[in-house]
């Protein structure tokens, strides 16, 4: 999509007069960005509709990645990168007098996700369009996002996040496009012809799925695939039942919020119909795509792949069998048959609480036709498999209803035939650990895809400076492929490029400091370390170990005022659910502790702690290229991948690691002497579980330095947190320090001092952080995706693709 200066400037004047009958000097910011958006889409847009047109023609194999989080934060810069107008459209703005952030900076932050797991669904997006692949988004167009997060008083304090306030320039609404979602209501199952039962309802709710399209734009390749988001609306015909205004508004609460809890959401209800409502719009729609096709419906599996992201949408199965049975008249046998190869699922977690479970009773009265199906499946199951060789126990553990609640992990692995992990870790603890009954039943259907970025958004765009002095050393073939940053290494001894990479880091540092300064009025300088945790407060990130090393500089400072540690800089960025209540007093510590060190004059500025509000994807992107040091340090077992360790490392950052996720796959990119680890293993966690042999006291009464970091937590040291203090307090001593903290705090502390020793040999940490960026290709979403398509999906690119960017 090529464009020209004169043409940009003459078809933008007129498209701004056209739009708001004004000129460059008149409009606002936002009428500007909303000028340039919607000429952007409008040049797109042909490409967008060929794109399908060939998918169509060619009856294409198509992936739909179902997900009820994505996190695209903003879309106008990737998209002019995309489009190749970033280079041409930033020098005409300027011409024009206008600067191209300023309207980035009016943009809203599209955040309809809690974190990696929706912000993964987004570089997928990205990366399947990049690479030429037929793949689709289906989601919930939420009309509030992730709360924004403000501090009062240090305490988490949560706004809603009106994104939509000024409307949206990507979405296409598509009326034409609506389909209607059933709820409640009695069904039973009637003899409509001799030996075929088909279901009768009664009573039913019936709600209107509108979809909005984004244009996923692919790099420079003309290539345009969709998300597809559905908002609820009433029916025409339903009108009549709903005439107050509240019983309008609890219908149109099904997609007014995304819940911003991965474990135990209140509203239980909402969520559940959420999950049925995108997972039943997305199947219709496909399913009627398909019909345009003229294949028989036997054939489905050829022209279609289902992903489930996690099992929020694992009703995808039940429901795929419903349109199987019920609307094309399968038999059992054939729509289970087909459905098996059409759906496959992702598991990223194996902590318990975020394993899904719905009470029977709910799912059967809110969806009574799928809760019968999910039954006949269990029965059928468990029926299969009382027939092999299965102990009865085996069959216990992995049936979908058991005592009165619906595994959602279960039916997922059932009704799928690919389960994959997304770091190798985390698959190998699937297999062996947390569905080995599984394991030992479908052997083949587990695999692994460890996660990866789209290093276009998280260095092309984030980080100009140092993408330029990688151009101007090894090339710009990294940019199409970014394992060709490899070429690198060829210069790690470079001097130049040396001092080069780091001057760029130290530009990216001070473009955050001037962020602190103005957004939080701390002073840091630019020539501290910048020592980096980014991501969802959660107590298995320990950002609690993190804060305790912290206390542990300050009080050696204190006690020591002659010691000269290394200026540091310890950057926070993490939203707590607002139900999490320990997650929220970690916040509460880390600022009252931030308020103590930041103004103690005996510090002298050796340590300043920024806890930055609203950590979101805008704020990652300032932040990531300024990081020297990148925290990961969850207990060993707990993250499944982690994805900032990956933009942290492509930015240059030393990782400072436990072996946990895709930590491991790092350090054997880099080599041990490139990056930090410490910490127990995944082993010594388990023996700790099965032996019961932890005990925190232990490591409180024998450790002096541990006992005096606890201590502060309740002796006033830091001031105002007597009951968070208290609490924490607890949580490691009376009960028992369930993420291991302070086994770890040791080697942890160890583990910074040679953080620092490396810091200070600068010729050694520019090597370490040059070889850092050069390894990191390997950890792209293009690699990623290939996997999943070729694996997974067994889809392609459009034969011509390639030559003609597969268009005609
Ligand atoms: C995991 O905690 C992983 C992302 C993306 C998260 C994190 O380690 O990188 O998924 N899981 O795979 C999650 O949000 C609900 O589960």
């Amino acid at each position: 999509m090529k464009i020209t200066k004169e043409q940009f400037q003459k078809e933008f004047k007129n498209r701004l007069n056209e739009k708001y009958a004004m000129g460059v000097e008149d409009a606002s910011a936002n009428e500007l960005y909303n000028t340039l958006g919607s000429m952007m889409r409008a040049a797109y847009s042909s490409k967008w509709h060929h794109t399908w047109k060939n998918y169509l023609a060619n009856q294409q194999k198509q992936v739909y990645y179902f997900s009820i989080e994505f996190l695209p934060g903003k879309l106008l810069e990737s998209n002019l990168l995309n489009m190749d107008w970033l280079e041409v459209v930033e020098e005409s703005l300027e011409d024009m007098g206008i600067d191209l952030k300023e309207l980035i900076n009016v943009e809203p932050d599209m955040g309809l996700g809690n974190g990696g797991l929706g912000r993964l669904a987004s570089c997928f997006m990205d990366s399947i369009a990049s690479c030429g692949l037929p793949g689709n988004g289906n989601g919930i167009r939420y009309q509030y996002g992730l709360f924004k997060q403000k501090f009062i008083d240090g305490y988490q304090v949560e706004l809603p996040d009106d994104w939509l306030n000024n409307g949206n320039v990507w979405e296409v609404r598509k009326d034409s496009k609506a389909v209607n979602v059933h709820f409640f209501g009695d069904v039973h199952l009637e003899e409509v012809e001799y030996g075929k039962l088909k279901p009768v309802y009664k009573n039913q709710q019936m709600l209107r799925a509108v979809p909005y399209d984004t244009g996923m734009i692919g790099y420079k390749n003309e290539m345009v695939n969709t998300v597809r988001l559905w908002s609820v609306e009433i029916p025409a015909s339903e009108e009549v039942h709903y005439r107050s205004i509240e019983e309008r508004r609890a219908l149109e609460d099904l997609t007014a919020v995304l819940y911003p809890d991965d474990s135990n959401e209140k509203g239980r209800l909402t969520r559940l119909a959420q999950e049925y409502f995108f997972v039943s719009a997305g199947i219709q729609s496909i399913v009627r795509y398909f019909k345009t096709l003229n294949v028989s419906i036997h054939n489905i599996h050829e022209y279609v792949a289902i992903h489930i992201n996690d099992t929020h949408p694992a009703l995808c199965i039940p429901e795929f069998m419903r349109i199987l049975l019920d609307e094309e008249d399968l038999t059992w046998e054939e729509a289970w048959a087909i459905t098996l190869k059409v759906m496959s699922y992702t598991n990223h977690t194996i902590m318990a609480e975020a394993m899904e479970k719905w009470s029977v009773d709910m799912i059967k009265r809110l969806l009574p036709r799928i809760y019968q199906i999910i039954e006949e499946i269990d029965r059928r199951f468990v029926e299969d498999m009382s027939l092999k060789v299965y102990d009865g126990k085996v069959v216990e553990n992995t049936k979908i209803i058991k005592h009165g609640e619906v595994h959602m992990a279960h039916l997922a692995i059932i009704g799928s035939h690919s389960i994959n992990g997304v770091a190798k870790l985390h698959s190998e603890l699937l297999k062996t650990t947390v569905l080995p009954d599984f394991y030992s039943i479908y052997p083949n259907r587990f695999n692994n895809k460890t996660n990866g970025i789209a290093q276009r958004r998280w260095l092309q765009l984030s980080n100009r400076s140092l993408s330029e002095v990688l151009d101007k050393t090894i090339g710009t073939t990294w940019r199409h492929d970014p394992l060709d940053l490899r070429l690198l290494l060829n210069y790690q001894d470079d001097e130049k490029v040396l001092e080069e990479i780091y001057q760029s880091k130290r530009k990216n540092k001070k473009r955050l400091a001037d962020f602190i300064e103005d957004h939080s009025g701390i002073v840091v300088s630019p020539d501290a370390i910048f020592d980096v945790q980014i991501k969802r407060l959660h107590a298995y990130k320990r950002q609690l170990l993190n804060l305790m090393h912290i206390i542990k500089c300050y009080q050696d400072i204190k006690e020591n005022p002659e010691s000269k540690p290394h200026p540091r800089v310890f950057i926070f960025g993490a939203k707590a659910a607002p139900s999490y209540t320990y997650a929220k007093t970690i916040i509460k510590c880390i600022n009252e502790t931030a308020q103590l060190i930041n103004n103690d004059p005996d510090v002298k500025d050796l340590i300043k702690i920024v806890f930055l509000e609203n950590y979101n994807v805008s704020l990652a992107e300032l932040i990531i290229p300024a990081a020297d040091v990148s925290e990961q340090i969850s207990l060993a077992t707990k993250e499944a991948s982690g994805t900032s360790n990956m933009k942290l490392m492509l930015n240059g950052a030393v990782t400072l690691a436990t072996l946990d996720g895709a930590n491991i796959e790092i350090r054997d990119a880099v080599g041990d002497e490139n990056i930090c680890t410490f910490g127990i293993t995944k082993d010594e966690v388990y023996d700790y579980y099965q032996n019961q042999s932890y005990s925190a006291v232990s490591y409180y009464e024998n450790d002096p330095v541990i006992r005096r970091v606890i201590e502060a937590f309740i002796d006033g040291t830091i001031p105002n947190i007597y009951h968070e203090g208290t609490e924490i307090f607890d949580s490691l001593i009376r009960y028992n320090d369930e993420f291991f903290v302070l086994r770890d705090f040791k080697s942890y502390v160890e583990a910074q001092e040679k953080i620092e020793e490396c810091y200070k040999d600068q010729n050694h940490w520019r090597k370490m952080s040059l070889r850092n960026i050069a390894h990191a290709g390997a950890f792209t979403s293009d690699e990623t995706v290939k996997n999943y398509a070729d694996e997974i999906w067994h889809i392609d690119t459009l034969p011509n693709y390639g030559d003609e960017k597969g268009l005609e």
